[in-house]
């Protein structure tokens, strides 16, 4: 059993946002940050709540990023908006560009955000979650770094490249779903490394292309997708989605950019919100009980739905006022502090 340290709630952003000002952050995205890695650390996503803290501290070491910069907000077309991070990290790129996406939205049924130049480390659940909370129902996807082969292939060409889901639901939690396409995030197969645990089967191999559960021979290696070739496809959808279409890079492009350095991938960001009143054609609770009796249907068979032990988590760090780390972690960030 790993040991753990508790961390209370109020502390969670205020230790995320020291770290990030000590390290060079500007407040303005130190903040996007920290309350990032706070929502993440609620629900205990592990691979990116307190942890990717690591990746951003990396990031400002590398010295690519402008940790101060001010994102830049414009229209490309009546429903796209082009949300340039100019350098920065994603986050307060997204945070400046998702009201005029809800307005663009309810004008036209449909609309889009383009994030570009961004650095991104982190979790897409939040994104759309933001607007699964206002009603709408959205999609958003992300390449990262070559580390992925794909299906039949030896070699990383594509990212771990992760898409998320949320269709809003009246008075309830929203359905949500968040997964990298490969078969284990990067994130996830650093946790392992750090807890010293070898790796299911079907994860990674190594450089010379044989499986491995060996977690230091999947990083140096190529990981794998998730589901064969429709994984793989689905990865190389992201990647023209959340790259050429937008006018940014691929993960191999990326990965070039980074020239070797470690931190978080350098590429672009779709976000897509769908109006379920203008789709609806009239039948707007007629549709939404559509969907509740799909919901319904998945539960009554002993199924669960993403996201609900996110949410059950939610509720316990709530009630108990605090969150839990390992203690390497912990110690690992405590080196970070002022
Ligand atoms: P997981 O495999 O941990 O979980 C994927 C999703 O599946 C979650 O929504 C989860 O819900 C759900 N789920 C898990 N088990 C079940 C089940 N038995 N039945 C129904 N649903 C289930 O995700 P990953 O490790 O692939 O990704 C973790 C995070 O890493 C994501 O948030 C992703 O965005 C992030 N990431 C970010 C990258 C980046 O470049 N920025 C790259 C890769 C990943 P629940 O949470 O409730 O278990
Ligand atoms: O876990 O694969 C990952 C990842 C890449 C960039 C941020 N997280």
């Amino acid at each position: 059993m790993q040991k753990t340290v508790e961390i209370a709630l109020d502390d969670v952003s205020k230790l995320a946002f020291n770290i990030l000002t000590h390290a060079g952050y500007g407040s303005a995205h130190a903040q996007s940050i920290a309350q990032m890695l706070y929502t993440c650390q609620l629900d205990d996503c592990q691979s990116h709540g307190l942890f990717r803290l690591l990746m951003c501290i990396e990031t400002i070491r590398a010295g690519k990023i402008d940790g101060h910069i001010a994102p830049s907000i414009s229209q490309a077309g009546k429903a796209i908006i082009k949300a340039d991070a100019r350098g920065g990290m994603s986050l307060l790129a997204m945070e400046q560009a998702v009201p005029l996406l809800v307005e663009k939205t309810r004008e036209f049924g449909i609309a889009a955000v383009a994030v570009n130049h961004c650095f991104h480390f982190s979790a897409l659940w939040p994104e759309v979650e933001r607007l699964s909370a206002e009603g709408l129902a959205a999609m958003t996807m992300v390449p990262s770094h070559s580390w992925v082969a794909p299906a039949g292939g030896t070699r990383g060409t594509l990212g771990t490249n992760p898409m998320a889901f949320s269709w809003p639901r009246q008075g309830r939690d929203p359905f949500t779903f968040d997964f990298a396409t490969s078969a284990f995030a990067r994130g996830e197969i650093e946790l392992y490394k750090r807890a010293g645990k070898p790796l299911p089967d079907g994860v990674a191999i190594d450089k010379d292309g044989n499986p491995t559960n060996d977690p230091d021979a999947a990083l140096a290696g190529a990981m794998l997708t998730f589901g064969g070739y429709k994984g793989s496809a689905l990865s190389v959808m992201i990647e023209l989605l959340a790259g050429p279409l937008i006018d940014d890079m691929t993960s191999l492009e990326s990965m070039e950019f980074a020239q070797g350095k470690s931190g978080a991938p350098y590429h672009g960001q779709i976000l897509l919100a769908f109006d379920l009143e203008q789709f609806s054609g009239g039948q707007l609770a007629r549709n939404e009980a559509r969907a509740e009796r799909l919901f319904a249907d998945i539960i009554d068979q002993g199924a669960r739905l993403p996201s609900q032990r996110r949410f059950a988590a939610r509720a316990r760090n709530l009630k108990r006022g605090f969150v839990e780390i390992s203690s390497g972690l912990y110690d690992d960030l405590c080196a970070l502090l002022p």
